[in-house]
C-alpha cells in the first residue's frame, strides 16, 4: 500500500474542508428556507430535499475538480468507478432527524479514500460553526485547535457516546445491549450523528463510542478524526472499526471497553 504523496493529501484535505463548507451554507439555507420530508428504509429514516441538494452540490463540485475521483453519497449512491485513485465518501446531512426538528446537532461529512484507506476528512456543524478536520499523519483539529482525544478515565467514570438503527426490531436488540453497558459506564449521550459523536470523541467531549451497523459515509470522516486524535477504535470481534461496528476509546481504557462490548453482544444485533 503506498501512501498518497503529503501535498496530494494536503490537497484532498483542503478540498474536504471546502466541500463541507459549501455544503453546510447550504444546508444551513435550506433548513431556515423550508424542506420537504420523505422516508427510506422505515418510517424513522428520514430524507429532505436539503439532504439531496447538499449531495448534488458537493457531487458537482467534486466533478469540477476532480473529474477522475469516484463518489459515494449517502443520497445518491455509488457512482461504481472502481477504477479511480481516489473515493469520497459523503454524507450530505448526518443526522438528518436532528436537522428535521431542528436540534442544532447536524454536520456534513465528507472523506477522501485512497487505496481503501481514509487519507483526509471534514465534518461541519454550520449551526455551531464548528469544523473538525483531519488528514492522516497530520493530525486532528477543531478549526485551528489541536484534539488529543479522550480523557483517560476509567470505564465506571466514562461516557458513552452510540447511536440506534431505524429498523424497530433492531433498536429493541441495541436498546437492550445499552441496558447491559449502562450499569457499567458513567453515563451515556446519544446525541444523533455519529459523525459529530466521533469528532466529540476527539475533542474529549465524549470519552467512548461505539454503534453499529453504519454507512461508510457517517463515519468516515469522523473515524479518521478520532484516530489522528489518538484515539483507540476497533470494529469488535478481531475486526478493524467499519460498517458493521465502529467502537473507540482511550490508550487506558480501550481494551476493556472493547471486551465489555464483546461481552454483551455490543456490533451483532
Ligand atoms: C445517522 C447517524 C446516527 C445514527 C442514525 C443515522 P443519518 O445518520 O449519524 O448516529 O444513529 O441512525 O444513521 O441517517 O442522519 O445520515
Amino acid at each position: 500500500m503506498t501512501s498518497a504523496p503529503v501535498d496530494e493529501t494536503a490537497e484532498l484535505a483542503q478540498l474536504a474542508i471546502e466541500l463541507a463548507r459549501s455544503g453546510g451554507a447550504l444546508a444551513l439555507q435550506r433548513r431556515q428556507a423550508g424542506f420537504a420530508v420523505s422516508t427510506k428504509s422505515s418510517p424513522t429514516d428520514v430524507v429532505t430535499d436539503a439532504d439531496r441538494a447538499v449531495e448534488r452540490l458537493v457531487r458537482d463540485e467534486l466533478a469540477a475538480r476532480r473529474p477522475a475521483d469516484s463518489v459515494v453519497g449517502e443520497e445518491a449512491g455509488d457512482d461504481g468507478r472502481a477504477d479511480a485513485a481516489v473515493r469520497w465518501l459523503i454524507d450530505p446531512i448526518d443526522g438528518t432527524v436532528n436537522f428535521m426538528l431542528g436540534l442544532p446537532q447536524w454536520a456534513v461529512s465528507v472523506a477522501a479514500e485512497q487505496d481503501g484507506r481514509v487519507i483526509a476528512g471534514c465534518v461541519y456543524n454550520p449551526v455551531s460553526g464548528e469544523l473538525f478536520h483531519a488528514s492522516r499523519g497530520g493530525g486532528a483539529y477543531l478549526d485551528g485547535l489541536r484534539l488529543t482525544g479522550p480523557r483517560p478515565v476509567p470505564l465506571a467514570e466514562a461516557v458513552l457516546g452510540t447511536g440506534f438503527g431505524y429498523d424497530q426490531d433492531r433498536r429493541a436488540r441495541q436498546g437492550r445491549v445499552v441496558g447491559e453497558l449502562l450499569g457499567r459506564v458513567g453515563n451515556l449521550r446519544r446525541l444523533g450523528s455519529a459523525a459529530l459523536d466521533l469528532c466529540f470523541l476527539a475533542a474529549g467531549r465524549l470519552d467512548l463510542y461505539f454503534e453499529g451497523p453504519l454507512g461508510e459515509w457517517d463515519y468516515a470522516a469522523g473515524l479518521l478524526i478520532a484516530e489522528e486524535a489518538g484515539a483507540i477504535t476497533s470494529g469488535l470481534y478481531g475486526r478493524p472499526a467499519g460498517s458493521a461496528c465502529v467502537a473507540a476509546g482511550q490508550r487506558d481504557n480501550a481494551a476493556d471497553f472493547f471486551a465489555l462490548l464483546e461481552a454483551v453482544g455490543a456490533g451483532r444485533e
